[in-house]
């Protein structure tokens, strides 16, 4: 066969090869048959020195356009079978199936355990208050009977930003602030961020804190034990044992630290044999503080001497720790979505 014919043939043998490669796989087999460097229009092209010289420069142009129309008919038919797999995948594509379902997120143990906790206290008539987290001096510690040289004002627990202007130490001054503002009989509860200048593996600058405060006339230590025993039940289980210890607040007197029995060991103080890692052996629990309220703190907001009551502080992360076993602080402060998606 002449020089010529072969290319001819060739183009007419690849046409007839395009129209029945049906796929990517297909058609790059025949590219390399074709077109590849040991391929069949190689070999013709190997046959020009077989030529006259006179003949070969027609011979070579021939060839080169030769080439260029293969690639051109390749190139063609790589788009067409492009939109054909497209229009095929679209067809497969089945809308009546069900969706993936997004991504759900919870609530953050704190949050859970503050409503919990807030969910029982106005279960028993309390009302929830808020206030400023940056307060003034009288209202964190001057109405709370601290005066001015009182050890829990050191600069080494508060956060100051002026001398007079500090981040709260606790929630106490929202429920100044509602003694100032509100008549007895009262009785509210005030959930919220506390600040300390504190950081380490058991505490963090920035903690939750919940307290309640109850006046009336004729409110007593009774009303107190009662209302903190329902209200530990209601969180750890009606078989809980609580015990009152006498403590010490500047704003309370008598004050008394609530003890419960260990939600781990159940009181025992052991676990498989060894002291128990939660009461550290003891069967108990710290879980709040409390007292009947200073009457230096109501004359500090102008109320009659004959009002009496009660008030108490917790901190969430530690009752959220307890309840749900959770060993480490910093759990709360990661956001590790493994340790989030828990609560879900
Ligand atoms: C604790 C102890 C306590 C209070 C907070 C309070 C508030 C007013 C008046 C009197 Cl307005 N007292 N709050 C009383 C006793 C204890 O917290 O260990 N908190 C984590």
């Amino acid at each position: 066969m002449d020089f010529v014919t072969a290319l001819e043939s060739l183009v007419g043998e690849l046409e007839e090869g395009l129209r029945k490669a049906g796929g990517p796989e297909e058609l790059e087999a025949l590219r390399v048959d074709v077109l590849g460097r040991k391929g069949r229009l190689a070999q013709i092209i190997s046959r020009l020195s077989d030529l006259e010289p006179e003949e070969r420069p027609t011979a070579g142009q021939a060839a080169n356009r030769v080439k260029e129309h293969c690639n051109a008919l390749f190139e063609e038919r790589r788009k067409t079978l492009l939109a054909a797999g497209e229009a095929a995948g679209l067809a497969r594509f089945d809308p009546t199936l069900p969706g993936r379902a997004p991504w759900r997120g919870s609530l953050h143990p704190t949050t859970l355990i503050t409503e919990e906790i807030c969910g029982i206290f106005t279960g028993m008539g309390f009302e929830v208050a808020s206030g400023p987290e940056v307060e003034n001096d009288y209202y964190n510690f001057e109405a709370l009977n601290m005066p001015p040289e009182h050890p829990a004002r050191d600069m080494q627990d508060t956060l100051y930003i002026t001398k007079n202007v500090l981040m709260r130490t606790h929630t106490s001054p929202v429920q100044v602030r509602a003694m100032t503002t509100r008549t007895p009989p009262l009785a509210v509860i005030a959930p919220g961020k506390v600040y300390r200048r504190d950081s380490d593996l058991t505490h963090t600058p920035m903690f939750h804190q919940i307290e309640g405060l109850m006046v009336d006339k004729d409110i007593t230590m009774a009303h107190l034990r009662g209302t903190l025993t329902a209200f530990v039940r209601a969180v750890f289980g009606q078989r809980t044992r609580v015990r009152f210890r006498p403590s010490f607040f500047p704003f309370t007197e008598p004050s008394a630290e609530v003890d419960i029995s260990c939600c781990l060991c159940g009181g025992k103080g052991l676990t498989q044999g060894e002291a128990c890692r939660v009461c550290k052996g003891t069967g108990w629990v710290e879980i709040l503080g409390c007292g009947m309220v200073d009457p230096a703190v109501f004359t500090a907001v102008g109320y009659p001497d004959e009002v009496s009551g009660f008030a108490f502080g917790l901190g969430v992360e530690r009752v959220a720790m307890l309840k749900y076993g959770i060993g480490d602080l910093r759990m709360f402060f990661e956001n590790d979505v493994r340790f989030l998606r828990q609560f879900a």
